[in-house]
Formats: structure tokens, C-alpha cells, sequence
């Protein structure tokens, strides 16, 4: 799975290269392309923003800078253009499945008061939001559609973990236990001890739907 990113700031999408994701990237079953939106200024300081028209606080990023950066992406007739936006579709575990499915993401990341429209009309295919709330930029929640959806990729996650955890079936993760039994006198629950894996399964399954109930009510709707 290939995700190409156009932003102002690549250096923001180090803590990618940790980690599960790092590993994923080393394999090369993900490849993360930043395209620095910077290096296509035509101008001679390297200008890539203006004060809007209409007046108000700010800068906004100029189309033609945009548009010759995501010109310079290759082999882009299967991708998709996804603009990281409060106004977008609000990011759920079900789009994330969805996106995984396609082979090339390309992911464009606003800066400033934001992007001039006519080129946010020519070239973006879907608008996404991770979260009612305004961030300085696309850079955090770029990096959140890359983690999230490269978790689906093969190869990425142990098979089970994928299975098992949060939100599939649609309820919350069952809790967790390791080492050691007890801990400030508290004891793992004994089922879990037990090696009675159908019990297991049972205690599980109800305490996803006790803390789903408890925790997240609306999900069970
Ligand atoms: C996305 C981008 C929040 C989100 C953003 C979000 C940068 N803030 N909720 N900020 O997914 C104007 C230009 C704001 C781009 C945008």
C-alpha cells in the first residue's frame, strides 16, 4: 500500500517511522512518500501562501504550488485524494476498513487558515475529519488515516490482533491481564487462569458488552 503526502512540514511524519508502522515501512509492504509542497514554489523565497481575498486573519496556500506538487505524483489513476479537513466525513473504524482496501492513498495536508478552493475542486476525491475539533494543520490527522489504515494492510499486525480487538463486532475491547497474578492486592480474574478457553471466550464477550454499555452506549444503537 503506497500513501503519498503532500504537506508543507514532512519532518512531522517522523514518529511514522517507529514502531509497528517503522517496521511495516522497512518491509516495504507500506511505503510512505512525502512530497514537500515547499519544493514546488515557483517563487524566489520559496512563497507558497498569500492573505485571502475578502480580507480577514491569515494566510491561505496559493493553487498553483498545490497543484504542480501533486502533479509531480506518478501512476495516480487508482488513487485517491483525501483532503485531512474539519468540514470532512468524520473518520470511523468502518471508512478505515474501506480505505485499506485501495492500493494508493494520497493524502493532502492543509496549513493556515487553509487551501484555495479551485484547486481543492480539481483534485480531491474525499474530504476527512478525524474529530470535531481544529488542528494547525493536516499533518496529525494524515498520520492518523496512515496508522490506522496501514493496520489493515497484510503483513502489518499478527493476523489475531486484527480479530480480536476494539470495535469489531462493534464493541469495545474485553480487559486485559498479564503478569503478575496479583498486584496491589488485586487478583487476575480466576476464569482467565482456568485454561478453559470456551469460558474465556464467554467471560469476554460479556465484559465487551458490560463495559460497551457502560462506556460507549451509543455504539450498541
Ligand atoms: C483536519 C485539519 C482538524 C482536522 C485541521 C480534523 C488544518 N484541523 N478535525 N486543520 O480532521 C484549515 C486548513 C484547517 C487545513 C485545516
Amino acid at each position: 500500500m503506497k500513501f503519498d503526502v503532500l504537506t508543507l512540514f514532512p519532518e512531522m511524519f517522523e514518529p511514522l517511522k517507529q514502531s509497528i508502522i517503522g517496521k511495516a515501512i522497512e518491509k516495504g509492504i507500506i511505503e510512505l512518500n512525502l512530497i514537500n509542497i515547499r519544493d514546488f514554489s515557483k517563487d524566489k523565497h520559496k512563497k507558497v501562501d498569500d492573505t485571502p481575498y475578502g480580507g480577514g486573519a491569515g494566510m491561505v496556500m496559493m493553487p498553483e504550488v498545490v497543484y504542480d506538487a501533486y502533479c509531480s505524483i506518478k501512476e495516480k489513476e487508482n488513487a485517491k485524494v483525501i483532503y485531512l479537513s474539519p468540514q470532512g466525513k468524520k473518520l470511523n473504524q468502518a471508512k478505515v476498513v474501506e480505505l485499506s482496501k485501495r492500493q494508493h492513498l494520497i493524502l493532502l495536508c492543509g496549513h493556515y487558515e487553509g487551501i484555495d478552493q479551485r484547486v481543492l475542486d480539481e483534485i480531491v476525491d474525499e474530504e476527512i475529519s478525524v474529530g470535531d475539533y481544529v488542528l494547525t494543520g493536516g499533518e496529525l490527522p494524515a498520520m492518523i488515516v496512515i496508522d490506522s489504515v496501514s493496520r489493515y494492510v497484510k503483513g502489518v499486525l499478527k493476523e489475531e490482533s486484527i480479530q480480536e480487538e476494539s470495535f469489531n463486532n462493534g464493541l469495545l475491547e474485553y480487559p486485559q491481564y498479564t503478569r503478575p497474578e496479583v498486584f496491589h492486592h488485586q487478583k487476575v480474574p480466576d476464569v482467565l487462569l482456568s485454561g478453559h478457553h470456551e469460558n474465556i471466550q464467554k467471560w469476554r464477550q460479556e465484559k465487551s458488552l458490560e463495559i460497551t454499555k457502560q462506556k460507549r452506549p451509543d455504539l450498541l444503537k
